[in-house]
């Protein structure tokens, strides 16, 4: 039967994911996000092709992270955990934060110095994390949260942690539940390729329950300056204005391959340039506000759009991974300042030019 009232993901689709009891569930009512189909943008760029936002900025941390936190911390404190770690680009800090206090357990958060978004880090800090920020990039983050967990009683809550992944995928059962079907495909930004592996775990799952005849094709998006697993070697320094996915060794990279090859998709490069315009069109002509890792999903599909890649009818699923308002900082950068008026009204109408 289903529940009366939404409870977030793990209420909802608990027949998929790992057994947990009522008492244990530490949930936000995250998930449920919208599916937004695309009035404007799709026209631009191809009039014969359907795009769907699934806006994940709409969790209860701003983040596609939630799905998968919840899962997590739920785990942990069925498990008696008392305590959780992460590194964190910024996003599962967020998330990570914000569980753990309604769990009233703590955490420690280990961000790169300085190459956070603002919103990220007031959120980690505004739940009571421990933040540290420390002066490497996140893969040297990672290795050393991997190693504090394994020695000490603190549960790693990076997407390592497989009920990361268990959450995550529940954004498909969403998808396919809305459209009743996979799309054609499925884009994504690949940072540390958690999600784009979750996603396809989610598909593969209900095709296999019969909730869904098709599977879609993945199609991954790196940055440039952070594109490991399209150069097919680590990338000790890497460079990106999106923060998010400023990534030189993904966790999950073996799994993003996987997922590509199983499904018949792809994993490209995108130019931060083309992802920041990106950024600004989908505001501008959708009214949603993205940050910019997640807009290199509409970046991604543009660039295979120009070299013909989709076909008449084709349904596109781009996942919006986190909200705009995160990194206010980015979009003031790609926008027109604000024009300074003398407090009159004649001033502003000559502005408005109605004068
Ligand atoms: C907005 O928060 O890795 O490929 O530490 O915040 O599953 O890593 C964030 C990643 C895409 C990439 N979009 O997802 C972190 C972190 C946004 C993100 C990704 C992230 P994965």
């Amino acid at each position: 039967m289903q529940p009366r009232k939404y409870e977030g993901i793990i209420k909802k689709y608990r027949e998929f994911l790992p057994e947990i009891d009522d008492e244990f569930i530490i949930s936000i009512n995250e998930g449920n996000t919208p599916l937004i189909k695309s009035r404007n943008v799709y026209k631009i760029i191809n009039p014969d092709i359907e795009i769907y936002f699934k806006y994940e900025g709409l969790n209860p941390t701003g983040s596609f992270k939630d799905r998968g936190m919840t899962m997590a911390v739920s785990k942990a404190v069925a498990d008696g955990s008392k305590a959780i770690i992460c590194a964190s680009t910024g996003n599962t800090s967020a998330a990570a934060a914000a569980y753990a206090a309604r769990a009233g357990i703590k955490s420690f958060v280990l961000i790169p110095e300085g190459k956070i978004a603002m919103g990220k880090l007031s959120q980690a800090l505004m739940h009571g994390s421990v933040v540290m920020q420390i002066q490497g990039n996140f893969d040297d983050a990672l290795i050393i949260a991997k190693e504090i967990s394994e020695e000490f009683e603190v549960t790693l809550v990076n997407s390592v942690n497989p009920y990361r992944i268990e959450g995550q995928k529940t954004a498909s059962f969403e998808i396919a539940d809305e459209l009743g079907k996979a799309p054609d495909y499925h884009i994504l930004p690949v940072g540390n390729a958690g999600n784009i592996t979750a996603y396809w775990n989610g598909y593969k799952e209900y095709k296999q329950a019969g909730k869904i005849q098709n599977l879609p094709k993945m199609l991954g998006f790196q940055a440039a300056g952070a594109a490991p697993i399209v150069l097919n070697h680590i990338v000790k320094e890497p460079h990106t204005i999106a923060t998010a996915i400023r990534i030189g060794n993904p966790a999950s990279w073996q799994k993003a391959v996987k997922a590509k090859e199983e499904s018949g998709g792809l994993i490209e490069a995108v130019t931060d340039e083309d992802l920041l315009s990106a950024y600004a069109l989908l505001a501008r002509t959708e009214g949603i506000f993205c940050e910019p890792a997640s807009a290199i999903t509409l970046a991604g599909l543009i660039q295979l759009n120009k070299r013909g890649f989709f076909k008449k009818g084709d349904v596109c699923v781009l996942t919006l991974t986190g909200h705009g308002l995160k990194d206010p900082q980015n979009a003031i950068k790609v926008s027109s300042e604000p024009i300074v008026v003398p407090c009159d009204k004649k001033s502003v109408l000559k502005t408005m030019e109605l004068i």
